[in-house]
């Protein structure tokens, strides 16, 4: 059943500086996985002890979870802290003689601002001595810059498919990684439960509960260190570490700062002016609900179509010819490291 599904391979582009950036991937507003960009001596540097040594004792908030694909909806995971040289280590081990919850629990950090409720992350003020090693790519002007988040996981951890509402590079610095996107296009076949999927088990999901999930586009690519993907906003997206591995991901504003909600220090709060429509939506829908069913549904179905004669775009999903040149190149690359899934 699960065949039926178009899978694409997010296309890989090498050579890549911001002036390229802004004029073949940007603008495209589609993922684009880009190797050999320049992200400092980490990629050298951060192996296990490195990291532990340099980053030390520092307490961090971390995802703890018996099972390695953590579930928002049964809320299968804790939240713990540990010194962050304590969680490498676990992390980077696959049983612990220290635990939790299990001697196989896996691990996974998101790194947060100094005041969480209200700081975005920043690599520079949280972890000094290691963001120096990292250089963030300036592919985007510095006020734009939101915030720079480290990305630790156990090896097998998946997180799931959710959106941010900034735009991300996100750089894969030890590890290997998959991560499966899917379009803002396709929100209708993916259940949502705010910005998370309840589809969780996106490689053999339960179509009984979630029939229209096949429907859904699935990009695929796997990134490998040193390697850095471009995930505009609103696009979903799923990772699955293949090792431990440790990644940083820059947010960045692609709107004004004032669209943005001011208490949102990850990035994934709605736009203020998508707030106010689906208050006011919530507000049209309640004035239906003294009708007679036939009633409600007759202009509940006009109220879609006004919606969509006003509000959807014509543009089709932009699909320029430097993406479908980089699309071959992607093939080739997927081919020699094994991948058979048959593109459609
Ligand atoms: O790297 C990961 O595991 C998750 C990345 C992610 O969700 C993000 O960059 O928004």
């Amino acid at each position: 059943m699960m065949d039926c599904q178009v899978k694409l391979t997010v296309p890989v582009y090498t050579g890549v500086d911001k002036e390229l950036f802004l004029r073949e991937i940007y603008t495209m507003r589609r993922p684009a996985l880009m190797k050999g960009v320049a992200l400092g001596s980490c990629c050298d540097k951060w192996t296990v002890d490195y990291l532990a040594d340099r980053g030390g004792a520092k307490p961090v908030t971390v995802h703890v979870s018996p099972e390695p694909r953590m579930d928002f909806l049964h809320k299968n995971f804790l939240y713990r802290t540990l010194p962050f040289d304590k969680l490498i280590r676990r992390a980077a081990e696959e049983t612990h003689s220290n635990f939790f919850v299990s001697e196989n629990e896996s691990y996974y950090l998101r790194s947060l601002g100094d005041d969480p409720r209200k700081d975005p992350a920043d690599l520079r003020k949280q972890f000094p001595e290691l963001a120096e090693d990292f250089c963030i790519p300036e592919f985007f002007e510095a006020e734009q810059f939101f915030s720079c988040v480290f990305r630790i996981s156990s090896c097998g951890l998946q997180l799931w498919t959710h959106y941010d509402v900034m735009d991300n590079l996100l750089a894969q610095v030890s590890g290997r990684k998959r991560v499966v996107l899917y379009s803002p296009r396709d929100v209708q076949y993916l259940y949502l439960s705010g910005d998370k999927s309840e589809v969780l088990d996106i490689d053999t999901p339960d179509l009984d509960r979630f029939p229209d999930f096949v429907k859904a586009k699935r990009y695929e690519c796997v990134l490998n260190p040193g390697d850095l993907l471009f995930i505009p906003a609103l696009w979903f997206h799923n990772t699955l570490a293949l090792e431990f591995g440790v990644g940083v991901n820059v947010f960045w504003r692609q709107l004004s700062v004032e669209s943005y909600d001011k208490r949102d220090p990850y990035g994934n709060k709605d736009p203020v002016a998508v707030s106010r429509a689906m208050q006011t939506l919530d507000r049209a829908l309640r004035a239906l609900d003294d009708l007679p069913p036939d009633y409600r549904d007759f202009y509940a179905r006009r109220m879609v179509l006004q919606i969509q004669s006003r509000a959807y775009s014509t543009d089709p999903e932009r699909t320029g010819q430097p993406h479908e040149k980089a699309e071959s190149m992607a093939t080739a690359d997927m081919e020699t490291s094994g991948y058979s899934s048959p593109l459609s």
